[in-house]
């Protein structure tokens, strides 16, 4: 079957707009990418990006290449609108729809009858129905029988994008079926997924619901690890035992959780049902005391405990003299580039509100107003404790007879369970694995 090619119109050229709007025009169709911001958007037009995400940049200047692809600053008139913009939170943790209202908005002069909009912003319950619809409709337009209207909320994982935008499944949430239908057909360009339809409340919920069961597991997860602590037992070991049985799958502890997804949409639940939300408000809470944990293990290591097998955090150190604390990656995940919602950035703060502690960063992959240092072993020179923050690949071949011929104490403390611990401690190292109780073997 020939497929018509459309013009689309893609609202944000982030993490999910540049490589939607990518995909499609691989395809043949005619993609704008509309960004607000000049720069992303110049850059786009000279075929380079601007996030680290991989095979992108080829998919990209290919695009740009054919003539299929252009930046924008403002919309065009198009078949099809798809608003991929991002929906921060705010200090009260109800999600920032401005973004997500001005794209609306800024798309209602070119609307004409049969034009799909399609939103893939992750947007709390009710978003489409209340907020987008009445927007639309200042065109004059019926959203329900004069346009093709659906929520299809983006799943895919930063670092593998671009495979998971066509293979995953998607859910596409109409405003009604002939809105399903129509917006099915667009995606079918290059989604080999399954493409399976609902309404668009339902879509808007499944969502968060995905990444709101990571953040619970992963609260769990962090939970296992600050009782193991206390009670002298390995959680890495518990839940590698523990996920043989057929229906477990016990999530990994770590420094907290970061990203612009799992660690925000929880609260676009909460934000709708806060007496009913329990679960998933604790879950946040649990999620974002982990770089205080953190800070309180890096305490207690300046002051030369847990190399005697001390187990357990005593209420409250002081460092005796002043120490350097250097952290080995900061953005929320390994080997990306993204350090939005990063724990590792509380973390820093928290450090460096402690008296008498100094704070290098040493990242390759976070831009170097995040990161401090440009070479790992000049990081490493005096400093009393070193703290892996994010396990990036590169952090695997790390010289550590090097390193400790460097630090003035060798302290190390993972909070990824990456290093090899015993390896560490028969080179003299004092290792300390969060979530591990006891310091020894
Ligand atoms: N993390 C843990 N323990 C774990 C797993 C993750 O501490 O066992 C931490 C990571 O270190 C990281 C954070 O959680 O800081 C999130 O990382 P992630 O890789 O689990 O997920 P994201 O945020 O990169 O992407 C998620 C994905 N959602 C699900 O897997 C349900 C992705 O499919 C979504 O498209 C994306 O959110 C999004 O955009 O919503």
């Amino acid at each position: 079957m020939v497929r018509i090619k459309k013009s689309i119109c893609i609202l944000g050229i982030g993490y999910i707009g540049l490589p939607t709007a990518a995909m499609f025009a691989s395809k043949g169709h005619r993609a704008i990418g509309v960004d607000l911001n000049e720069k992303i958007v110049d850059a786009l037009n000279n075929g380079k990006i601007t996030i680290e995400e991989p095979g992108l940049d080829e998919l990209v200047r290919t695009a740009i290449a054919s003539g299929n692809l252009k930046g924008s600053t403002q919309p065009l008139a198009s078949d099809a609108y798809i608003i991929a913009v991002g929906t921060p939170i705010n200090e009260d943790k109800t999600a920032d729809l401005r973004a997500v209202k001005a794209a609306a908005e800024a798309i209602v002069p070119y609307l004409k009858k049969g034009d799909i909009v399609v939103l893939e912003s992750t947007c709390p319950p009710g978003t489409v129905t209340d907020i987008l619809v009445p927007i639309l409709e200042k065109s004059g337009l019926d959203a329900d029988k004069d346009l093709f209207v659906a929520h299809c909320p983006e799943r895919v994982l930063p670092g593998k994008i671009l495979t998971e935008l066509v293979e995953n499944n998607k859910i596409i949430g109409g405003l009604n079926k002939a809105s399903c239908e129509a917006v099915k057909e667009l995606y079918t360009s290059f989604v080999k997924g399954g493409l399976i339809l609902t309404d668009a409340t339902t879509a808007e919920m499944c969502k968060l619901m995905e990444n709101t069961f990571r953040d619970v597991n992963i609260a769990l997860a962090n939970e296992l690890a600050l009782i193991c602590e206390k009670l002298g037992i390995n959680a890495w070991e518990v839940i590698e035992l523990s996920n043989k049985h057929p229906r477990v799958n016990l999530h990994s502890p770590g420094p907290g959780v970061g990203g612009h997804c799992i660690a925000v949409d929880p609260w676009f639940i909460v934000e709708k049902q806060p007496v009913l939300s329990k679960i998933i408000h604790l879950s946040r809470e649990t999620n974002d005391g982990m770089p205080a944990h953190v800070r309180d293990l890096a305490v207690v290591m300046l002051n030369g405990r847990f190399a005697d097998g001390t187990q357990g955090i005593p209420e409250k150190e002081i460092l005796s003299e002043p120490k350097k604390v250097l952290i080995l990656g900061i953005t929320y995940k390994p080997n990306i580039d993204d350090i939005r919602e990063s724990p590792i950035l509380k973390l820093i703060d928290l450090l460096k509100a402690e008296e008498d502690i100094s704070v290098a960063v040493y990242d390759h992959h976070a831009d170097t107003k995040y990161s401090s240092e440009i070479d790992l072993y000049k990081a490493a020179e005096g400093a009393s404790l070193i703290i892996l923050g994010v396990n990036h690949s590169e952090f695997a071949d790390v010289d550590f007879t090097r390193i400790k011929a460097l630090m003035k104490e060798p302290n190390i403390l993972d909070t990824r369970n990456f290093w090899d611990g015993r390896k560490l401690k028969n080179m003299g190292f004092n290792y300390y694995l969060l979530g591990k109780g006891s310091p020894e073997d």
